[in-house]
């Protein structure tokens, strides 16, 4: 039932948790790529979000805790396509959210997971998170059933099927794109690898970390974690990792002390955006 439908619409008078599953889903969104819209735009068109990139339902508690927390440089547009479809995305899940952007400062070589490793460490001094959302800023939703919340056991996998893999999985292990921890997940598997430099392995490092922790990968149903990639060239500065082999044939003694545990990194500035929490950090260079 709505609760909506009992609760008079005076401003933000909450009484009651929200129902277990949303109301307002839609299903499946049509998404398309042409021209990025603008912040002003998107902010007009989200207009119960607030400083930071935060929302809270208005009508009721929301029962879900999520951070949505997106490894960032230079690819504003597509943070404005991602930012356009995402809010109205989780509004309807009827979720406590934020979304945090990581931006890593400087040319030096991109690092995804370390990002992701900071974005994780920071967004938990803003809030209680029940969910942690590691997001592509390319990767747009496609249908709104798949939920941005955590399984209680195991990290979940929730980008299983991709345009760009002919919406299925490129292999049976893949945990790229997008996925959600909870924080004792993530602590539990130390977290993310830092000393992936460049494209590639990081996300294959994540999933052995998993298994190595003693956990395993849940998915979001194939017909559900359907996701359109913004098409794009690989970036400067983001040249494929050549020792990705080789550090992953290496995984399973260095996962211990290569995490949460060893990260260090600068935070340059912490700002509240209209639509997103913007974290520019340095994290130094590949050795
Ligand atoms: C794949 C995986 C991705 C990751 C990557 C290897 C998919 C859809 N995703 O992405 O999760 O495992 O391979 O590292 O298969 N980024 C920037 N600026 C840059 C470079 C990267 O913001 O200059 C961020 C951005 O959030 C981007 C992500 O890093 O979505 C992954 O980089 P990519 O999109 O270039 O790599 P891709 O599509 O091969
Ligand atoms: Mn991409």
């Amino acid at each position: 039932t709505n609760l909506s439908l009992f609760i008079p619409d005076s401003g933000a008078v909450k009484t009651q948790y929200c129902p277990i599953k949303s109301p307002v889903l839609v299903g499946p969104l049509s998404i398309s790529f042409t021209k990025p819209p603008s912040l002003k735009k998107i902010q007009l068109k989200n207009r119960y979000v607030t400083s930071g990139g935060y929302f809270s339902p208005r009508h009721c508690f929301g029962r879900y805790r999520t951070a949505v927390i997106i490894p960032h440089r230079n690819r504003e547009a597509h943070l404005r396509i991602l930012l356009y479809y995402l809010h109205p995305f989780l509004q309807r899940q009827q979720l406590h959210y934020a979304i945090f952007v990581v931006h890593q400062a400087g040319n030096a070589t991109f690092n995804r997971a370390k990002l992701l490793n900071i974005g994780v460490r920071e967004a938990l001094h803003y809030d209680d998170w029940d969910c942690l959302i590691l997001h592509d800023v390319d990767l747009v939703p496609e249908n709104d059933h798949n939920l941005y919340i955590c399984d209680d056991s195991y990290p979940k996998h929730l980008s299983s099927a991709m345009d760009k893999f002919q919406y299925s999985l490129p292999y049976w292990t893949y945990f790229g794109g997008v996925s959600a921890l909870t924080p004792d997940q993530f602590m539990k598997m130390n977290g993310f690898p830092n000393t992936y430099w460049g494209w590639g392995g990081e996300d294959d490092d994540i999933a052995m970390r998993i298994r190595l922790s003693g956990m395993s990968i849940t998915r979001t149903p194939l017909a559900l974690g359907r996701y359109k990639m913004i098409p794009h060239d690989r970036d400067s500065g983001n040249e494929e990792n050549s020792l990705r082999h080789n550090l992953l044939s290496k995984t399973k003694r260095t996962w211990k002390e290569d995490g949460m545990n060893s990260l260090n990194f600068q935070l340059l500035s912490r700002e509240k955006t209209p639509l997103y929490t913007n974290l520019t950090v340095d994290i130094g260079e590949a050795p």
